[in-house]
């Protein structure tokens, strides 16, 4: 039996935590001969629904649970954790500007960034799903870094969740299996100013730029259809995503664990200067994994549409981190 991986859920009491730690437990995130050991962190007044929820684990009797642990102090939360999953964020609430919310949740990931830095294992993998996720893991990167432990390559934000959205789109007007998808890419910032782009994706080796024909198409409904498909969810379910957001931190781990074999996936990374991006700001890249490390494709063409598309969520991502910066200085 391989040694117990310690897993830690932030907002683990909230809907997304409910659809994750089942499946965390049950394997489909680190595989099934891969025990672990959950460590949930939420706010003192989730604790009684935490208890809820970890009574519930402990009737599911899962082979590879090994332990699990709840608090509401980040110090303890993530104390040796070596995969990190940081959902819990403070909501936006009526009349809030997002100014504010970008504010109160700085706050939160500053603390968080400071306990991965000082407590973690240095070999840490962050994904930060709360928003604005990509501007929290920026900032629990930069806070956690100042402690000289952990890597900030190591964290990383959500994008998957547009990814998969773009893959079943993509499917749904070609008629294609949606397994059958390769090279595609979200770029960005996980907001509608994403740029989800399939001018690589193939189909057992079609285009799937030529199966889908009408340019038109993309510009009138891809791109809005996958921008604005959260909103969608929550007019048509009265709630957030929750099962497939927690569906796609699943994947995003799983992939950058064990490995994609050459495919594609979109991570929302710390920039290394490719296409232009500036260094230490986290943005959709297209991805390939392999012994737990990731790698951005490079040297693919950016043509003037996608140049734009990609310069508007950059432009976007700079105004978030301009707005804490006071906070991290
Ligand atoms: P819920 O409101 O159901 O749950 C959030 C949980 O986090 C609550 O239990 C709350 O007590 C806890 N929490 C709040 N502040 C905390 C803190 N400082 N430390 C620890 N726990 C804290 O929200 P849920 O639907 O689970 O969504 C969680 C986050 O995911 C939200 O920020 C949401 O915007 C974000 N999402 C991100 C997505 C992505 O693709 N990156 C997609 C889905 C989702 O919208």
């Amino acid at each position: 039996m391989k040694d117990p991986i310690r897993v830690t859920v932030t907002g683990a009491a909230g809907q997304i935590g409910y659809a994750l730690l089942f499946r965390i437990a049950s394997g489909e995130m680190l595989g099934k001969d891969q025990p672990v050991i959950l460590q949930l962190l939420d706010l003192p007044q989730a604790q009684k629904a935490l208890k809820g929820v970890i009574m519930e684990l402990e009737d599911c009797a899962f082979p590879l649970l090994a332990g699990i642990k709840a608090s509401d102090d980040a110090n303890v939360a993530f104390r040796d954790t070596q995969i990190a999953l940081l959902v819990g964020a403070r909501p936006r609430g009526p009349g809030m500007e997002r100014k504010d919310l970008l504010t109160e949740n700085a706050k939160i990931f500053t603390a968080q960034g400071a306990a991965i830095g000082q407590y973690a294992d240095p070999d840490v993998r962050v994904l930060v799903v709360g928003n604005p996720c990509n501007t929290n893991a920026y900032i629990a990167k930069e806070t956690a870094i100042k402690f000289g432990r952990v890597k900030s390559g190591n964290f990383t934000a959500m994008l998957r969740l547009d990814h998969n959205r773009a893959l079943s789109q993509l499917a749904t007007k070609t008629g294609r299996d949606v397994a059958s998808i390769r090279n595609l890419v979200v770029w960005g910032n996980h907001s509608p100013t994403m740029y989800a782009d399939y001018r690589f994706a193939t189909s057992n080796g079609d285009k799937i730029s030529a199966l889908v024909g009408d340019e038109a198409w993309n510009r009138e409904t891809f791109l809005p259809t996958v921008g604005k498909r959260g909103a969608a969810i929550i007019e048509a379910r009265g709630l957030s995503s929750a099962a497939s957001a927690a569906n796609a931190a699943i994947d995003h781990i799983h992939d950058w664990v064990l490995g994609t074999e050459g495919e594609w996936v979109t991570m929302g990374v710390e920039s290394d200067g490719s296409y232009g991006i500036p260094k230490g700001i986290i943005y959709g890249f297209p991805v390939t994994t392999e012994n737990g490390h990731y790698h951005i494709v490079q040297g693919l063409e950016i043509d003037t549409f996608s140049q734009e598309k990609m310069a508007n969520t950059l432009k976007e991502l700079e105004e978030e981190k301009a707005g804490v910066a006071a906070l991290l200085a």
